[in-house]
């Protein structure tokens, strides 16, 4: 492959594979040549960027748990942290891991406002040693049917949501992003900050991570640095990046994408084979755990796979309307 220019790999493989296909495989095609000639030019690089507010941690004595994903290969890191969702620092999937180095993630808090008896605004530091880190491996499963499978470091969400006690109003959570983008920048106007969020319970549950690193290290930019949200139950969209703000509310708040697209995007989102996105079908995903141009494609779980833990959540409620 490496033998072929630029012009001509492109044009093969962009008529021999689908278009998502062809962007996973141009990916790791550019890595292998990242790799092979510029580590210098990159070292220098990162010497000139911003501070970062993960200079002032580090995760180690991670806690063993029994998340684990028995079935299924781990992501390879660099899969992990160059095919990312981002729309912040662009639309296609390598533009976070390009762009996103102009992230300023330090100083760096989280407020904690609305329904709460105790408001408070955490810095990073505070907020990062709050609980013992736990890794996590968890299959992530995003709406355009990709999944991945990523360890992931953090400590159960509740456990914030305690510190902060909740008043009986409160039944949902909003999670704000840092609002790095000015301008709209979707054809169809997308709305910053990027904004997401859980009905209490959800965001209660045990599975829901607050997340500050991956594979053992602090999250890169492009991963939703330097505090994120991970739900692993739901489509991707639903884990906020680089959260700034916390706000627990007694009505379902708005959220970017139900906002851009009401009937492409719920607010529930919860990963589900038997109801289609209206562009596509949810009943596979492609299995980006390995370097490879045909990834494998495997049926998608009801719950991601986490029915047992997460199904008596939703008891009752009609799982097509609520989408
Ligand atoms: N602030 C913000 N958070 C976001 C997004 C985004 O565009 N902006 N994309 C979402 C989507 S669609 C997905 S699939 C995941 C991707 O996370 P990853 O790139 O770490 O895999 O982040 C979610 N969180
Ligand atoms: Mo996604």
């Amino acid at each position: 492959m490496l033998l072929l220019n630029k012009q001509e790999s492109e044009i093969l493989s962009s008529e021999i594979t689908p278009k998502e296909t062809y962007r996973a495989f141009e990916l790791n095609r550019r890595q292998l040549m990242r790799g092979l000639g510029s580590a210098g030019v990159a070292a220098g690089l990162a010497a000139a960027l911003p501070r970062k507010a993960q200079a002032e941690v580090k995760i180690d004595n991670l806690v063993a748990t029994q998340y684990k994903v028995p079935d299924r290969a781990t992501t390879p890191e660099g899969i992990a942290k160059s095919y990312n969702n981002f729309y912040e620092f662009g639309e296609e999937k390598d533009d976070p891991a390009k762009n996103a180095h102009t992230l300023v993630t330090y100083p760096w808090s989280v407020t904690v406002e609305g329904l709460v008896a105790k408001p408070r605004t955490f810095q990073f530091g505070e907020l990062f040693h709050l609980q013992p880190m736990q890794q996590r491996v968890y299959r992530f499963r995003c709406v355009e049917a990709w999944s991945m499978v990523i360890p992931w470091d953090g400590f159960p969400f509740s456990e914030l949501i305690k510190a902060v006690e909740p008043l009986p109003d409160a039944k949902f959570v909003q999670f704000l992003s840092l609002a790095n983008q000015k301008e709209e920048i979707l054809p169809g106007g997308i709305h910053w900050p990027y904004s997401e969020g859980l009905r209490m319970d959800e965001a209660m549950h045990p599975l829901t991570l607050l997340t500050f690193g991956s594979y053992g290290e602090t999250l890169a930019n492009q991963q939703g640095a330097p505090v994120r949200v991970i739900v692993p139950w739901k489509y991707g969209f639903k884990s906020a990046k680089s959260i700034v703000k916390i706000r627990f509310v007694k009505h379902m708040p708005p959220t970017t994408w139900n906002e851009l697209a009401s009937n492409e995007y719920g607010f529930y989102a919860n990963v589900n084979p038997e109801v289609d996105h209206p562009r596509w079908s949810q009943a596979h995903e492609r299995l980006l755990n390995a370097y490879t141009i045909f990834p494998k494609v495997v049926p998608t779980l009801m719950f991601n796979g986490y029915g047992d833990q997460v199904a008596s959540m939703y008891a009752g409620m009609d799982l097509r309307k609520n989408y």
